[in-house]
């Protein structure tokens, strides 16, 4: 008999009676990013035919103009959450400053933080892409939502969501009661459920880093990645599989599933690395948390960090407990 067919709608109701306290706002948010997600996902799939149908540059059915994949997906999420009366603000990488909703709304009780397409510069070589969205309950009492609320350290988070754009769309997330992976169905328009209660694997396969970057690694780095490679003379350890795709979303929900490690190190020419902290690192970091990883940015859990800025970046560290513990020994020994 096949397994019980359960949407995410359906989903996120049952886990909301885990919280008897809860209002319903939360699961409302979280339908409204899973409707997002659909129409990105349809954009995205149309995008190596911008040029060929003759899209680029002109006006769509909607008469706007035809735009950029990631100011689309920016947009689709600021539109989607702009008038729910679900959030108070929002902050997003395409966007310099907060995102107040517009004064004729009400301002809900929830903070989204968000990539809206992280890894854009794949689409044209069809390589997976994704969306990254973390949650807050907001701190400010009324009127609407602040910078404040928007730099809460991850521990704070209420939720963390991904999806990844690729062979199929899947939607990835927690509200801290287990992690869970939904495939979409394009023939009916659902997401169902296909990963229920994700557990990173205890036996890593893989490791995920840019070796293009290799000359400008601290020792550390390089000293954990040999001993990654099966190369490090103290502690012979069975090699991992090298994979790296350059974006972000996939490299981490490869070795979510699968087991391994993914990094972006800070390196001589960027001493806080690529990533940004806030609306990549921390949702991804909750996630894989939830799913019995740890994430750090080589010294101390990217969870307890308190953010300063909005596109703030940080060195990332995501993946086994093992792995990112040992990555943080050698940065610890070689990098004095
Ligand atoms: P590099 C994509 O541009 C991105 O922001 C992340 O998705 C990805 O992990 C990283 O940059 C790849 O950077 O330097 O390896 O090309």
């Amino acid at each position: 008999m096949p397994d019980k067919i359960i949407t995410i709608e359906r989903h996120i109701v049952e886990q909301q009676r885990a919280y008897p306290e809860a209002t319903g706002v939360l699961s409302s948010l979280l339908y409204d990013v899973a409707l997002a997600a659909k129409i990105i996902a349809r954009e995205t799939t149309r995008a190596g035919l911008v040029e060929i149908l003759g899209l680029a540059g002109k006006i769509n059915v909607q008469g706007e103009e035809q735009m950029k994949l990631d100011i689309f997906a920016n947009e689709m999420i600021i539109r989607m959450n702009s008038y729910t009366g679900r959030l108070a603000v929002m902050a997003s990488e395409e966007m310099e400053n907060i995102i107040t909703v517009p004064e004729e709304y009400e301002a809900g009780k929830y903070v989204a933080v968000f990539d809206p397409l992280d890894g854009s510069s794949n689409i044209d070589v069809n390589v997976s892409i994704g969306t990254i969205i973390g949650i807050y309950h907001r701190l400010s009492t009324k009127g609407p939502g602040t910078l404040e609320d928007c730099l809460q350290k991850g521990r704070q988070l209420a939720a963390a969501c991904y999806v990844i754009y690729g062979a199929s769309t899947m939607m990835v997330y927690t509200t801290g009661n287990g992690v869970h992976g939904f495939t979409l169905d394009c023939s009916i328009g659902e997401f169902l459920l296909s990963h229920p209660n994700i557990r990173v694997p205890a036996k890593p396969k893989y490791y995920s880093v840019n070796h293009g970057h290799e000359q400008n690694w601290s020792p550390g780095v390089k000293q954990f990645t040999r001993w990654l490679q099966g190369l490090d003379q103290e502690t012979a350890r069975k090699p991992l599989s090298s994979r790296y795709i350059g974006s972000s979303v996939a490299d981490f929900h490869r070795n979510l599933l699968k087991g391994g490690i993914f990094y972006y190190p800070a390196d001589a020419k960027r001493p806080q690395g690529k990533l940004r902290l806030l609306y990549e690192a921390i949702p991804l970091a909750f996630i894989n948390e939830h799913a019995g990883g740890y994430a750090s940015d080589g010294h101390c859990n990217i969870l307890d960090i308190q953010p300063e800025s909005l596109h703030q970046r940080t060195p990332l560290f995501v993946g086994n407990r093992e792995l990112v513990e040992q990555a943080e020994k050698f940065i610890s020994r070689y990098d004095k």
